[in-house]
């Protein structure tokens, strides 16, 4: 075999199966079919091996916001390792662009959020906040207040606390999770209801099951409640209005600490600067994660709010807890250069006034097609619900896959989307423009018609 270095197209899929463990992947029927190899991207598409040029509506993995090719973040990042590759913030040290960046996060976040914990992912991000969390109430001498409330479908991460925080059921099946003290009520999900009540009603009922949960525990148990502002790899779950305004009321009433995971919603994927704002909840806690960087490089972090750190700072001492990589200099450099992009070109702006709506309006015609029940859309983040019939509302079986053959069609017709069981979710990067809006929204209607003609097929 050639060096492998200069290995390509078939030769690097054998290579991939022979070496290569893929995150969330089936290998056995990976390795029947070869992985989809993507060499270079530019603006808003992606280029694979086999030359194909395709539409990324998924910005990635929910993360290039800024679009690709941005030479300006590969500067930053050249620049930075040129000057300092690498040093850490342990030790009583630190450098120039960790504290620049977490000064200006501080500025575009809400006023009680005046800290950041960097980390080196959203996963890492949420385990640190399960420590913090625990050790601000033993600080407050409250250690029997220590149970995080979650979410059912909830995704927050892979690592085990995180996924213990999550609500994948699979996930907590394949590996004895979640740990103890972390519980899971129902998901503000009102399509997936059997919609007998209003969404509003619904939202105060999903709503309710935190306070009920609160209530069953005991408040004097319950240390914080934690949500993603929209779900995002649960299905773009977008909760009904009365849902946040109702879980920051019961936080509040009880003084559970309330954690707003932006690791999706964060950096203007819904037209504010963060989803807290745009669902107007005051967390306690932020991690975030993609979006910070648009993905260039990897880096995390927490948006800890001066409840806590006050008690952290004041009466905590050491806290034993961080990583090699909290705050890696290239990365926060290449973070700096990112929020410059998104302020000078207005890009959350752009989204909440431009082409947000643009692709709202189109995305919401996607559902006159025969397939699609329900479309939903914030800021630039959204999904189609398929379904076997719209009136009355019947899904299909599971087991007939009709989301990942819809999937399947859109990739090879050159738009990215995911599919999240039946449902269809869509973040494309904030820079599309309207003609490449227009050209998601084709692909998307030809494909729910190949999608139908598949399913009748069968
Ligand atoms: N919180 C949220 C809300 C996320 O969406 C994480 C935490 C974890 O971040 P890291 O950086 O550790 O991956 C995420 C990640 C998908 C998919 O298939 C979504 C994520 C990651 C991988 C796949 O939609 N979100």
């Amino acid at each position: 075999m050639a060096a492998i270095e200069k290995l390509s197209g078939p030769d690097l899929q054998q290579l991939d199966s022979e070496h290569h463990l893929h995150p969330f992947t089936d290998h056995k029927e990976l390795h029947k079919k070869k992985s989809r190899i993507i060499t270079r991207a530019e603006g808003v598409y992606i280029y694979d091996a086999d030359g194909n040029k395709i539409l990324d509506g998924m910005s990635g993995l929910w993360c290039v916001n800024a679009g690709y090719g941005r030479d300006e973040l590969i500067e930053a990042a050249a620049a930075q390792m040129r000057e300092l590759p690498y040093y850490n913030s342990f030790f009583q040290c630190t450098h120039p662009p960790s504290i620049k960046l977490a000064a200006m996060l501080t500025e575009v976040s809400q006023p009680q959020l005046n800290h950041v914990f960097f980390t080196g992912s959203g996963s890492e991000a949420n385990d640190t906040i399960v420590r913090m969390v625990r050790r601000y109430w033993d600080l407050m001498g409250q250690p029997e207040r220590h149970t995080i409330i979650s979410r059912k479908n909830a995704y927050h991460g892979s690592t085990v606390a995180a996924a213990s925080l999550g609500g994948m059921k699979p996930m907590h099946e394949q590996s004895g999770l979640p740990i103890p003290g972390i519980v899971h009520v129902e998901q503000p999900y009102w399509f997936g209801s059997d919609r007998s009540l209003s969404p509003d009603e619904f939202g105060l009922e999903a709503a309710k099951a935190v306070e009920d949960k609160i209530l069953e525990l005991g408040a004097d148990k319950v240390a914080a409640f934690i949500g993603e502002p929209i779900q995002g790899a649960g299905g773009v779950i977008i909760p009904p209005d009365t849902y946040w305004p109702e879980v920051q009321r019961i936080c509040d009433e009880y003084g559970v600490l309330l954690i707003s995971d932006e690791v999706i919603c964060g950096f203007g994927r819904t037209g504010e600067w963060f989803g807290a704002d745009y669902y107007s909840t005051t967390p306690d806690f932020m991690p975030f994660a993609k979006g910070v960087t648009s993905g260039y490089l990897p880096l995390g972090g927490v948006f800890v709010s001066d409840r806590v750190t006050d008690v952290l700072i004041d009466k905590g001492g050491e806290f034993f807890h961080g990583y090699t990589y909290s705050g890696h200099p290239a990365a926060c450099a290449v973070a700096m250069a990112n929020l410059d992009i998104i302020k000078r070109e207005r890009l959350v702006d752009r989204v909440k006034d431009d082409i947000g709506p643009y692709l709202q309006q189109g995305w919401a015609k996607l559902g006159d097609h025969p397939l699609v029940a329900e479309t939903r859309m914030v800021g630039l983040v959204g999904a189609l619900e398929l379904v076997k019939s719209k009136d009355p509302i019947e899904r299909f079986e599971e087991k007939q896959g009709v989301g990942t053959i819809c999937r399947d069609f859109l990739v090879n017709n050159g738009l990215v989307m995911r599919a999240v069981g039946d449902t269809i979710v869509c973040a494309p990067p904030f820079t599309l423009s309207h003609a490449e809006a227009d050209e998601l929204l084709e692909k998307a209607w030809k494909c729910l018609d190949l999608t139908q003609q598949a399913v009748s097929n069968h």
